[in-house]
């Protein structure tokens, strides 16, 4: 409106224009000021009614006008601002389902509780949302999942509305589906988010991993695998009639042996029995498990063999299975171990009991094994991940670290003892991958690949080592120019290699599999060549405990000797896990074809009729191999797993990009990096 002088419509009548006439008074501004309801409304009305029907008209039509707009506007700014909330509540969603979507392996399950621990100290180290406790259900993969609708298109918003009812519905019905888990080792994780459906909506038009590992055709099991079932079960007979619920069999005299008393190889073969398929025994052992294991018990227990076989298979079994007994297993036995720690150095004593919280050293010395300490850290870092609890994670990093800056190496090469009171290594001078040292090494490459590749200390530790083995502990046998690994002990070569050696191939393989020098692939296939050696040089077709090589050429001398000490055979896995892993990354059936002969001597010489198979003291006498009567835990953890495995093409059957094999044949998670 304007002020000042009246305006009149003026001109032709076709040409219509707007005016509003004021009053003389208001026209001059003066005029009591009265602004009382009633003056206001009367003198509205009068100016209302002074104003032509058109000039009425177009006004209300007006008001009319801006009302619509304002209310279209209105909802649209709503719209606006509810995007706006959304937008920033996805930015939070998706902060906190990062750590989910990192983990590498989709089958894999998530990390379940999250404790109020701090985790400063880790920057590195991110820990899952506590996810729901999977509903689980076992059987043939390809019956259970449903790959999501992808040729979804969304045009309009009345099938944006179906859509999303649709979705709604089929949610319903696919949240049990979804949370599978497929026999044999195909966790499927559960479809753990929370937000609105139309989210979902945009999701499904993104390739899911879930899904394409459940589009995978399943690989049929083929003879060879046939044959480990076989010789799985056969093992098994002999424990379930002899020994059951015992540490290990012995299937000679048809009973057992104690070491912890605590199940161990039922324990050891869980995960075995999972991955091979078999349901009935592993049903069976689950039920010993909830019903009769118990770690509150007063027994001594060795801290490594107890994290890797008890912790180690709990925990590998809780992730294929999905089961949360193993997990709440696996945090107990996790914090009776605890105590171990408690060491004026923080470097674990050797044995604890399990039942009084109290840890002490072996009774004649105050020294832990160098490997020992060092190779309970994949277990124990990965049950600070699942419960949230990082008091588990401190101590076992703490150990990593305080070696990592340790004096008394040798290019990288470690002692094998360390003292528990003053932190330093002890027996200086020798130098070995065998027993005491051996899975320092192979923990350090494990646990870089488990923690995403970011823990550099780690690496460099890894590196180091490897160049001072070939530097210190390679040479060349006679005749054959076998490639292999001696100790050095103060200064003085030795052509000794343990068997338990043979796990360097593998670790060198893997190491290379993650991008490490070229020339540590080219050195697993000599090593893992020399291996198979210490096997096939022998008469009964067995490696020993230990080979000495020869250095020179002697007439009518193979490379491989063997003292009368040690040429006993323990059933040991280590270089049918090499072979494994030289198959899965070369694909060369030679190494399938290795392994087969191995299976056939180990049932040859091994086998006792009655149930189950035996550590023999003969290897080289086959019309007597000596059997001596124990079955350990370690065959069905990980010798006949790893030859399973050795005899599948499935890549996908315990995917090394998504699981690494703890030392006793284990697979835990990897961690992806950030
Ligand atoms: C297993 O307990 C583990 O592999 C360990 O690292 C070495 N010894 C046995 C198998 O030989």
């Amino acid at each position: 409106m304007y002020s000042g002088a009246a305006a009149a419509a003026v001109g032709s009548p076709r040409r219509d224009f707007i005016s509003v006439t004021l009053g003389p008074e208001e026209a001059a501004g003066i005029g009591g000021y009265n602004n009382s309801k009633a003056w206001r409304r009367r003198s509205c009305w009068r100016k209302w009614k002074q104003l032509s029907r058109l000039q009425r008209s177009v006004i209300l039509f007006l008001f009319a006008f801006l009302a619509v707009s304002g209310v279209i506007s209105f909802t649209g700014m709503g719209e606006t601002w509810k995007s706006i909330t959304n937008k920033s509540l996805d930015d939070q969603r998706t902060e906190q389902e990062i750590p989910r979507l990192k983990l590498a392996n989709p089958a894999v399950l998530p990390a379940p509780q999250k404790a109020d621990a701090n985790h400063g100290d880790y920057p590195e180290f991110s820990l899952q949302k506590p996810p729901k406790q999977p509903h689980v259900r076992r059987g043939p993969s390809n019956l259970q999942i449903k790959a999501p609708r992808r040729d979804m298109r969304l045009k309009t918003q009345h099938d944006t509305m179906r859509a999303v009812e649709e979705l709604v519905e089929a949610d319903k019905v696919e949240k049990t589906e979804k949370s599978i888990i497929s026999w044999r080792g195909a966790v499927i994780e559960p479809d753990q988010s929370t937000e609105p459906p139309s989210s979902k909506i945009m999701e499904l038009e993104k390739p899911s991993s879930v899904e394409t590992e459940d589009q995978k055709e399943p690989v049929p099991i083929n003879e060879r695998q046939l044959a480990v079932i076989e010789a799985f079960r056969h093992a098994w007979k002999g424990y379930k009639d002899f020994a059951w619920g015992h540490d290990e069999l012995k299937p000679l005299s048809k009973s057992y042996s104690e070491w912890f008393g605590l199940g161990l190889t039922l324990i050891d073969a869980l995960d075995t029995m999972w991955i091979l398929g078999l349901k009935e025994e592993f049903e069976e052992a689950r039920k010993w498990i909830a019903n009769d294991l118990v770690f509150d018990k007063n027994v001594d227990v060795n801290l490594f063999e107890s994290t890797i076989r008890i912790l180690g298979g709990l925990l590998s079994t809780y992730h294929l299975s999905g089961d949360s007994l193993f997990l709440e297993k696996a945090k107990d036995i996790g914090n009776r171990l605890m105590p171990a720690f408690r060491t004026p150095s923080k470097i674990p004593y050797s044995d604890v009991n399990i039942g009084r919280g109290t840890a002490h050293p072996p009774r004649w010395t105050s020294d832990s094994t160098v490997a020992e300490v060092t190779s309970i850290q994949l277990e124990f870092r990965e049950l600070s991940r699942l419960t949230g609890d990082e008091k588990f994670r401190k101590a076992v990093d703490e150990v990593m670290k305080h070696v990592h800056i340790l004096s008394g190496k040798n290019d990288g090469l470690v002692p094998m003892f360390i003292n528990t009171n003053s932190g330093q290594f002890t027996h200086l001078g020798v130098y070995t991958l065998g027993a005491r040292a051996d899975s320092y090494y192979e923990y350090l490459l494990k646990q870089w690949i488990q923690g995403g590749k970011k823990e550099n200390e780690l690496l460099e530790d890894y590196m180091r080592a490897i160049e001072g083995v070939k530097k210190h502990l390679l040479q060349r046998s006679e005749p054959k120019k076998l490639t292999f690994v001696g100790e050095l002990a103060h200064g003085h070569f030795s052509a000794k290699m343990d068997h338990l050696v043979c796990f360097l191939p593998g670790t060198l393989a893997l190491g290379a599999h993650n991008g490490l020098a070229a020339d540590h692939m080219k050195l697993a296939e000599t090593l893992i060549e020399t291996c198979y050696q210490m096997y096939a040089q022998v008469e009964t077709g067995l490696s020993p405990e230990i080979v000495h090589f020869n250095l020179h050429a002697q007439k009518g001398h193979k490379d491989v000797e063997i003292k009368p000490a040690d040429r006993h055979n323990l059933l040991r896995p280590e270089t049918v896990e090499s072979l494994f892993y030289m198959y899965r990354f070369t694909g060369d059936k030679k190494y399938q074809d290795w392994g087969w002969e191995i299976l056939q001597n180990f049932n040859r010489y091994t086998r006792v009729p009655t149930g189950g198979y035996t550590s023999i003291n003969n290897v080289q006498n086959p019309s007597n191999p000596e059997p001596r009567d124990k079955m350990e835990s370690f065959f069905l953890g990980e010798t006949l797993k790893y030859m399973f495995l050795l005899f599948s093409d499935d890549i996908d059957l315990i995917n090394l990009d998504k699981y690494v094999f703890n030392t006793e044949a284990h697979p835990l998670p990897i961690w992806v990096p950030a």
